[in-house]
C-alpha cells in the first residue's frame, strides 16, 4: 500500500493513501503517540486498525443502510497525493479525492475533499470538505485518532467535566460527565456540544498529551475493554490496554450543513509533554 514516510531530526511520520491514513507520529525525544494493531489488515475494502481512520460521510452505521461500511466509505478510499511540503522543521502532506460512481453507490453527494496533515513537533490534522454539487448536503466526520497508552487503567481524560454525552454502551442514554474519565469498562461516548481541548495522562509513560480542536462540536471517546477487543479480527486480545481513542468530531445531532459551493475546514492538533 503506497505511502508517504517522513523521517527528519525532527519528527518521524507516516500517511497512507489508503483512506488518507496518518499511522504513525513521532516528535524527536518521544515513543510513538499513535496506536496501531499489531493485527491490522493492510487490505483494500478494509480500514487500518489505529493511527487515524477518517469517518465521513456518516459517523457508525449509516441509519438508513444497514448494509453500509461502517463509518463511511472515505477511510477505505484510495486517496491522491496532492503535495508535500517542508516548513521549517515540519512536512505538509495533502491528499485529495472526490465524489464518483462508487461513492454515489452509497451517497449522491458531490464532494471534494482535503486532507492536510502536518507532522512537526505537534501534529496539525485539517479535513476540508467542498459541497461541488448544486443541492445542500449534510455529513457526520470524526477523525477518529488511536492514542497510544501505556496502561490504560492508569490513564485519565481531562476536559469534559460536565458536558452532556450520549453512552453508546448503553442504548444512547444522555448522561453528564463528573468530573475526569476513569476507563473501568468498556467505554463508547459521545460528548456533545464541546469544543473544549482533551488531556490525556498518562503517568506510565510518562506524558500529557494534549488534543485541541477547530469547528468541532463533539467528542468521542472509546476504549473496546476485553469482550468488545476479542469481537475484533484486526485486534489483538490484550491491546485495548494500549489504546484510547479520543476523536475530533461532528456527529449525532451536531452533523455538518454544507450549501452548494460552501466547504467546511475540521482541525485537531495534538501535542505531547512530560508528564
Ligand atoms: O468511535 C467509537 C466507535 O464508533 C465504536 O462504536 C467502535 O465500533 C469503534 O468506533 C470502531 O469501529 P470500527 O468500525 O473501526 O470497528
Amino acid at each position: 500500500m503506497p505511502k508517504v514516510r517522513i523521517t527528519s531530526h525532527e519528527v518521524v511520520g507516516e500517511i497512507y493513501l489508503h483512506g488518507a491514513h496518518v499511522t504513525s507520529w513521532k516528535p524527536a525525544g518521544r515513543e510513538e503517540v499513535l496506536f496501531l494493531s499489531s493485527q491490522s489488515r493492510w487490505e483494500h475494502g478494509h480500514a487500518i486498525r489505529g493511527g487515524v481512520p477518517i469517518c465521513f460521510p456518516w459517523f457508525g452505521g449509516k441509519a438508513d443502510d444497514p448494509r453500509a461500511p461502517a463509518h463511511g466509505f472515505i477511510r477505505t478510499t484510495a486517496w491522491h497525493l496532492e503535495s508535500i511540503v517542508q516548513i521549517g522543521d515540519a512536512v505538509t502532506v495533502s491528499m485529495f479525492t472526490e465524489s464518483n460512481e462508487d461513492t454515489k453507490r452509497w451517497w449522491p453527494a458531490k464532494f471534494r475533499l482535503v486532507y492536510r496533515a502536518t507532522f512537526g513537533s505537534e501534529l496539525c490534522l485539517e479535513l476540508v470538505v467542498a459541497n461541488t454539487g448544486t443541492t445542500p448536503l449534510r455529513f457526520e466526520e470524526a477523525l477518529h485518532a488511536y492514542h497510544r497508552v501505556g496502561n490504560i487503567e492508569k490513564t485519565r481524560v481531562r476536559g469534559l467535566d460536565r458536558v452532556h454525552y450520549l453512552d453508546k454502551t448503553d442504548s444512547n442514554r444522555l448522561k453528564m460527565q463528573q468530573g475526569e474519565i476513569v476507563i473501568v469498562s468498556e467505554t463508547d461516548r459521545v460528548y456533545l456540544n464541546t469544543i473544549h481541548a482533551i488531556e490525556l495522562e498518562d503517568p506510565v509513560l510518562r506524558r500529557r498529551t494534549r488534543v485541541t480542536k477547530e469547528n468541532s462540536r463533539t467528542t468521542v471517546v472509546w476504549n473496546p475493554w476485553v469482550q468488545k477487543a476479542h469481537s475484533f479480527s484486526d485486534f489483538a486480545d490484550d491491546e485495548w490496554m494500549q489504546m484510547i481513542c479520543v476523536e475530533t468530531s461532528n456527529v449525532s445531532d451536531f452533523a455538518v450543513d454544507l450549501a452548494p459551493g460552501q466547504q467546511h475546514k475540521i482541525t485537531t492538533i495534538v501535542r505531547v509533554t512530560d508528564f
